[in-house]
């Protein structure tokens, strides 16, 4: 299946919410709210509508598609990678968003442009999860950095930076453990790892993305308010925007003014792509 029919496809159930007959704004903003859009993006959507007084449902969709457009538009932009070698790019995010799976999609990625890449399995915590990075290292051929389980995440970052530097990496990949964002013991370790890769570049982390499950809704707000406060997010990548009706949450998000550098609809190395502004809006419209 193609990418943009695979967008539409994962947004089917956030389309279907958002589909109405009439131009009765009461329908249009509960839509709205349902999407998980948030309260004020929807309330400031439907003001801009009723001003204009659409009178078909055409024209009031033109006008909510024209406003939605005008946000995604500045956050939608692809990673472009700084010339360094390596680059280091972190991984962050709670329990079960989908490090690990985009890890391996980036890195089979960039492996087919000729890069070098490693990985570094930085989650030293839940068992498991070093061989499941090693799984989606080794397919493309990257290098793999792990150390034992339960051992300092921190120190073995620092350790597989400086490896990959003295042999001329292109790419770094950082998984790190999943974290959710009430966990301040947790945080604290994430914070320790940031200022460790520091100690090696101050311009490291070069990326510190946030990986955020579109299934969660609102709640990716919150997370990447605190994940931002503790190691200062460069950018966000979406996942599982297959099968939610919750697909409206990145409308909610872009007030944030953080990139958006990708999204995830499926599980396989090929269901990641840049996130493109027009193609996510038609989508979550429903559009042919
Ligand atoms: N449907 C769907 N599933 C995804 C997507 N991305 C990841 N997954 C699945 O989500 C599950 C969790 O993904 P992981 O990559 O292990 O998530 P993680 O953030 O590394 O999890 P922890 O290391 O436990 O914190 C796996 O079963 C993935 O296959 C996506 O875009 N769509
Ligand atoms: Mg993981």
């Amino acid at each position: 299946m193609r990418w943009l029919d695979k967008l539409k496809q994962g947004l089917k159930k956030t389309a279907s919410v958002l589909s109405f007959a009439s131009v009765d704004v009461d329908e249009l903003e509960e839509a709205l709210i349902l999407s998980d859009m948030g309260v004020e993006t929807v309330s400031e959507l439907v003001n801009i509508i009723k001003n204009e007084k659409p009178k078909t449902p055409e024209e009031m969709k033109a006008i909510l598609k024209r406003e939605l457009n005008k946000k995604i538009d500045p956050i939608a932009k692809p990673l472009v990678l700084p010339d360094s070698k390596p680059v280091v790019i972190l991984m962050v995010g709670v329990n079960g968003a989908g490090k690990t799976t985009t890890i391996g999609k980036l890195a089979a990625q960039y492996r087919k442009q000729g890069k070098t890449v490693a990985c570094v399995a930085g989650d030293t915590f839940r068992a498991g999860a070093v061989e499941q990075l090693k799984k989606w290292a080794e397919k493309p051929g990257t290098d793999f950095y792990c150390g034992a389980q339960g051992c300092d995440a921190a120190g073995l970052i620092f350790d597989a930076i400086k490896t990959a530097k003295q042999k001329g990496t292109d790419i770094v990949f950082i998984d790190t453990a999943g974290r959710l964002q009430n966990r301040t013991d947790l945080m604290d370790e994430l914070k320790k790892i940031v200022r460790v890769i520091r100690k090696i570049d101050d311009r490291m982390p070069h990326e510190t993305i946030l990986v955020l499950d579109a299934t969660v809704g609102q709640n990716a707000i919150s997370q990447v308010k605190i994940f931002n406060e503790v190691c200062s997010l460069s950018g966000l990548i979406m996942t599982k925007l297959d099968g939610t009706a919750k697909g409206g949450v990145l409308v909610a998000l872009s007030k944030n003014n953080l990139p958006v550098y990708a999204v995830g609809v499926g599980e396989d190395v090929e269901d990641l792509n840049a996130f493109a502004a027009q193609d996510y809006v038609s989508s979550l419209l429903g559009e042919k």
